[in-house]
């Protein structure tokens, strides 16, 4: 196989050109009538952006100015050199087209396509010439080319504005509740020419397992079962007569060979790799990963090969009905994890930006906060191997939804093919990986055609049942038999059985954010809440690099642009409920306060969530929140906004996602019991202190209780308190902490009152602050002198580029906590220990 890429940095003297192939409203005539240079891979908007022809589609309201670039045609060019080598059969290979084009090489139409999410091949051999050679790849608007599917098959209930349900393009593109309505086109993914003889491999699936269920028992001293590597292999062949080939697979030093003759379309080769360790989840052993080589060769002569990397595990998920309903568990080798996820979106709305370290960057932020799971959500793409490289690495589960999100989807021609071709060849990329954990079939769509009123508008036509209930789950059982499927989040793993009830299977929780209290996550037991979320802005560096409304408000119109939720802001503002102060209206502050108590309120919705939900664990096993990423600089319920700056909600995350956790829950009778989660492999040993204090000044004990604690490795376990320490005739003025004192002591606290009737001493009596500057930033030292409640650090205030490794801190009297500021010099220190930078609870409700 001999490759000629077409991409930019390998066509560097021949470059692309990028035009508009219909016609552009007249204020942007200049682009119409001239080529620009483009990038490959990459997009037009990006493309547009970097000629210096369009402003940033992120910036202010240019959203809405560019609407247009996805209603105009665009055509991208190449003229270059080729010559002919030794082989006879030439394909052109685009990884990935987005997405209606219309391929024309040396002015022969070559192909058209209409699936972003999957590769596509056309033989060229015929016209190529030696010499130069001119490809075309025209777009058809994204757009209106959804439209028009639309108008072909239908119209289906979809969620948003654009009906991204038509067609095979990822649906996020076209706007979503978090994300720009930016749908452009482009080759988003390498593109090259392909020159072959004989045969080439198709496809090559190892899949890599144990021989036994059940083994983790291992650490028990069982036997755990003996790795297996059983790799699938397709053939494409030139020829259907003649000598055979030999195909070899490598792994751990063995190399298994096979003779097969022409013609044969598939060769399954196992091996037994028995010394081979087994790959873990993080926190539950580690992640080696094995290098597997195949190669199709004749006469020593290497036709093809194929590279990659294995790790040998077993997945399955329990779905066992119990007393509680029906459990939802993943096990890996056979263990019970408990998961703590975040769902992933595309981590730009703009998909040709990231890059390998990108990737590592923002799976890093999952994996920092103590995350083993990563749920690739059904409105974006099956990622980049990136991603999933680095999540085999880190020990992060994955679980893939097919790329179908909140609508109905026909399953019509020539839907039903694409689909199927599209999954086929994801299933086939992804089956090596050892993180790959669970295929899901979409993303709440059977819980809309339950609940969401869709069956009058649908009258009887199909709404992708078909998909999740028959070809996708088929196709998994055929290429990835290894991997376990569910056929949507949520779902409850009956036909009978409403599929979002809490009792059985995953859930989605988002009548809080929509219409509760986020205090009613105490009213149900899930099983798994594969998604539940509350919205926070982000910082207020990145919300000002593109809000520019005079003055900030909350509602001023470029703010709105970058809410994209219904009734977004409203809903921050009804979502301080009883738990924070509404902010003042005094006009100097009012934005400061505004931005300080929403994204705090978001950390406390989430932290009361999961403290909770882990207090339920083993009934519950596990929670996934709504969403660790943005794909542009927006108000959502990201936990890292844009920029890569950590929101308030982050820290809270990694306080909760911590593998032991302390947490205070209502007993039966309403007053608190301590709840410890030991989610880690050893004892959890200590004493634990309960203490009922002061909020004023020397948090004065009380009442105190103390409890030797053994805690056993993977189990929760709850403690009572005793009344006369758990009880207050003074709740607006005392607290409880619980303080668990191992080898790290972790604490959890109790509050009697809300915040806003919480007695908590004003920031300047409550705390004192020292600055001392260091090799790379700033140590910020706070001593409290009584109760300080959620202390953050918000540098990005004073420069965009400054960084803190903490946040929302609870001290008591005498306690102290060092933020280290990072990624900035020359910061005013006084700035830096005051409001709006240094803020905790008591500079909102103290006086
Ligand atoms: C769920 C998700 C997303 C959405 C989120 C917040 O429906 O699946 O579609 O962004 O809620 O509304």
């Amino acid at each position: 196989m001999q490759i000629f890429s077409l991409t930019s940095d390998s066509v560097t003297d021949q470059a692309w050109r990028l035009s508009a192939a219909s016609s552009v409203p007249p204020e942007w005539a200049a682009i119409g009538s001239t080529a620009i240079p483009a990038t490959v891979p990459g997009e037009v908007h990006t493309d547009l952006l970097a000629a210096g022809a369009i402003p940033d589609p992120f910036d202010g309201d240019n959203e809405s100015a560019l609407q247009w670039i996805g209603r105009t045609d665009w055509s991208y060019t190449l003229s270059f050199d080729w010559q002919p080598g030794p082989q006879h059969r030439h394909d052109l290979v685009a990884d990935g087209l987005d997405t209606f084009a219309t391929i024309v090489l040396n002015g022969t139409e070559v192909g058209r396509t209409a699936n972003q999410h999957r590769r596509h091949r056309f033989d060229v051999s015929s016209l190529l010439q030696p010499g130069s050679n001119e490809l075309v790849i025209t777009f058809a608007a994204p757009v209106t080319a959804a439209e028009q599917a639309e108008a072909t098959l239908g119209a289906l209930p979809v969620s948003y504005e654009h009906p991204y349900n038509a067609v095979r393009k990822m649906a996020s593109s076209y706007g979503w509740d978090w994300g720009p309505d930016v749908a452009g086109a482009g080759i988003w993914k390498p593109i090259r020419i392909e020159s072959w003889d004989t045969v080439r491999l198709a496809a090559v699936r190892p899949l890599a397992s144990v021989d036994q269920v059940g083994v983790y028992q291992e650490q028990a001293g069982v036997d755990q079962g003996t790795p297996l590597l059983d790799t699938e292999i397709e053939l494409d062949w030139l020829i259907g007569t003649g000598p055979p080939i030999t195909i070899e697979v490598e792994i751990a030093g063995q190399v298994l060979t096979r003779s097969v003759e022409p013609g044969t379309p598939q060769v399954s080769i196992q091996a037994e790799v028995a010394d081979a360790e087994l790959w873990w989840p993080r926190g539950y052993g580690d992640q080696p990963l094995y290098p597997v080589a195949v190669r199709a060769s004749i006469d020593d002569q290497e036709l093809d090969r194929w590279d990659g990397r294995v790790g040998f595990r077993t997945v399955s998920l329990d779905l066992t009905p119990d007393r509680d309903g029906t459990r939802f568990a993943v096990l890996v080798n056979g263990q019970p994890i408990y998961l703590k996820g975040y769902n992933w979106i595309p981590d730009d709305a703009f998909l040709t930006r990231l890059d390998a370290d990108s990737y590592r960057t923002s799976i890093m932020e999952a994996y920092d906060s103590g995350a083993n799971l990563l749920r690739i959500w059904g409105g974006g793409i099956y990622e980049s191997s990136y991603f999933y490289t680095v999540c085999d690495e880190l020990g992060i589960l994955v679980w893939q939804d097919f790329l179908f999100a909140c609508a109905a989807y026909s399953e019509d021609e020539p839907l039903w093919s694409e689909v199927e071709e599209e999954a086929r060849q994801a299933i086939t990329r992804l089956s090596a990986h050892a993180s790959l954990a669970v295929w899901n079939g979409n993303n709440e769509n059977i819980w809309g055609y339950v609940d969401w009123g869709w069956r009058p508008q649908l009258n009887g036509r199909t709404w992708g049942n078909g998909y999740y209930r028959e070809l996708l789950p088929k196709l998994v059982a055929e290429l990835d038999p290894r991997t376990p499927y569910s056929a949507g989040s949520p779902y409850s793993f009956d036909d009978y059985i409403h599929p979002n009830d809490p009792r059985h299977g995953s859930m989605h929780i988002w009548d809080v954010w929509n219409q509760v209290d986020y205090t009613n996550y105490r009213n149900q037991r899930p099983r798994y809440v594969s998604e539940f979320g509350f919205q926070g802005p982000p910082a207020w560096s990145t919300l000002t690099s593109v809000v520019h409304d005079q003055p900030l408000d909350p509602y001023g119109r470029q703010m709105l642009v970058h809410q994209k939720a219904g009734d977004g802001n409203l809903k921050l503002e009804r979502g301080l409920g009883d738990h924070l102060p509404t902010w003042t209206t005094e006009p100097e502050i009012a934005i400061d306060e505004w931005h300080w108590l929403t994204q705090l309120n978001q950390a406390r919705a989430l932290r009361f969530g999961i403290e909770y939900f882990r207090s339920l664990a083993p009934v519950n096993m596990g929670t996934c929140v709504w969403q660790l990423n943005d794909n542009w600089p927006v108000i959502s319920w990201a936990a890292v906004d844009y920029h890569g700056i950590r929101k308030p909600l982050w820290y809270a995350l990694r306080a909760v996602y911590a593998d032991r956790l302390l947490t205070m829950q209502p007993g039966d009778d309403g007053s608190p019991v301590v709840v410890g989660h030991n989610d880690s492999a050893d004892p959890w040993t200590g004493e634990l202190l309960i203490t009922r204090r002061s909020t004023g000044e020397g948090s004065a004990v009380l009442a105190e209780q103390v409890v030797e604690l053994m805690i056993e490795p993977r189990q929760s376990l709850t403690v009572r308190i005793d009344p006369a320490v758990g009880g207050s005739d003074n709740p607006e003025a005392e607290y409880l902490e619980a303080r668990f004192e191992a080898a790290e002591p972790v604490v959890a606290h109790w509050y009697f009152v809300e915040d806003p009737q919480l007695r908590l001493d004003p920031a300047d009596t409550a705390y004192r602050t020292t600055v001392i500057g260091t090799d790379d930033g700033y140590q910020v030292q706070v001593q409290a002198m009584s109760l300080v409640k959620d202390l953050a650090l918000f540098p990005d205030r004073l420069d965009p580029a400054a960084r803190t490794d903490s946040g929302l801190i609870t001290l008591r009297a005498g306690e102290s906590h060092t933020f280290a500021v990072t990624g900035a010099a020359g910061l005013d220190e006084a700035a830096l220990t005051t409001r709006p930078v240094l803020r905790s609870v008591n500079d909102v409700v103290a006086g």
